[in-house]
């Protein structure tokens, strides 16, 4: 079974119903207290076109995948973290704990390895949390452990490269999406938010423990059903506007969308039509390693059927993948292209 069964359950009617007997967390989450960044990100330039995604992504409009039926209700008093396994000092971690530690805003785009080429299983913010690696020191790995595998209260688990969480990519224990205390579906009070690594093997929500491990000793979740075991996200490229099999006029249409290559950075984004020329889009800031960014390019659209198809580059030139692999085992590879109507 791939990802898409699971998203559409919890939508159904049952879920909602079921919801709403359980623990009200609105007066919990209200009264959490968002920690103040010790860092300050740079001013984030209005770039918003129409029909574009915006370059964060509001919380209500996130993406979701969930193996939960509904998800977990952990009131803040309730939760803490436990780090055990290959350390030589086992430690457990709550709220109280983390405030009296530095919190940093960091801007992350997350994204869902099932997610098609062109898909929307992506979205960015702004997360607000703890480093990761300032965490772990705490607990002093042991040298030969080399993954860290994160389990859920509600019993998900994530296989990640320990040296993922202790590089300079500063991974998080977040607590604030977009300057809001997460929403329940994306994981209160805490969750895990690692750049350039997919969420099944990464971004565990509602996080209640850290087993430092070893790859050949432990599997997660989604790799005990078929994914890999390791999953770096794939750059891609993303056609927002037009719409795919709409119909326009002929003259001037903005072309537009998102690129990523979490980790790398994107540095050009090309467009094409039909099998003519790659055009050089104009590619938005900010330029941030571990987000999307937006790009546009001016068609002249002339009558008749066209495809659009996308390119993006990295900061190390290399070019995204034409190899068209669908999302198992480890992500999605190929162009997007579209297709139009003009007259
Ligand atoms: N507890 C838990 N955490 C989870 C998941 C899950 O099903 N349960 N799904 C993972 C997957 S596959 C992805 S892509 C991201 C999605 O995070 P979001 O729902 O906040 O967008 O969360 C990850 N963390
Ligand atoms: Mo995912």
């Amino acid at each position: 079974m791939g990802f898409g069964a699971i998203v559409a359950a919890v939508t159904g009617f049952g879920g909602r119903a079921l919801s709403r007997s359980r623990t009200d967390l609105g007066a919990d989450r209200s009264q959490f207290t968002v920690p103040r960044a010790t860092n300050s990100l740079a001013p984030i330039p209005d770039t918003a076109q129409p029909g574009i995604s915006p370059y964060i992504t509001p919380n209500a409009d996130f993406y979701r995948i969930d193996t939960a039926l509904e998800p977990p209700r952990l009131r803040s008093t309730d939760w803490s973290l436990r780090i055990h396994g290959m350390v030589d000092r086992e430690i457990r971690i709550d709220l109280a704990d983390l405030q009296r530690m530095p919190a940093i805003d960091k801007l992350v785009t997350l994204t869902c390895v099932s997610n098609e080429v062109g898909g929307d299983l992506i979205g960015n913010a702004r997360w607000t949390g703890y480093r990761l690696a300032d965490l772990l020191a705490m607990a002093h790995p042991h040298a030969d452990a080399d993954m860290v595998l994160s389990r859920s209260s509600d019993g998900f688990t994530a296989g990640t490269p320990l040296t993922a969480m202790t590089d300079g990519r500063e991974s998080l224990l977040a607590v604030a999406m977009n300057g809001q205390p997460l929403p329940v579906e994306h994981g209160y009070p805490a969750r895990l938010v690692v750049p350039g690594l997919y969420g099944y093997v990464s971004a565990t929500k509602w996080v209640v423990e850290l087993e430092v491990t070893r790859f050949d000793r432990a599997t997660s979740y989604w790799v005990d059903r078929g994914w890999a075991e390791k999953g770096p996200i794939k750059m891609s490229s993303r056609i927002d506007t037009p719409r795919s099999g709409s119909s326009i006029r002929p003259g001037m249409v903005t072309v537009g969308g998102v690129a990523w290559a979490q980790q790398h950075g994107i540095d050009r984004v090309q467009v094409r039509v039909d099998d003519g020329p790659w055009n050089d889009a104009v590619v938005e800031l900010p330029d941030d390693i571990d987000t999307w960014r937006l790009w546009r390019w001016n068609w002249q659209a002339t009558s008749g059927s066209h495809a659009l198809s996308v390119r993006a580059f990295d900061h190390n030139g290399v070019a995204q993948s034409t190899l068209t692999a669908s999302p198992i085992p480890d992500g999605a590879s190929g162009l997007h292209r579209i297709s139009v109507t003009v007259r």
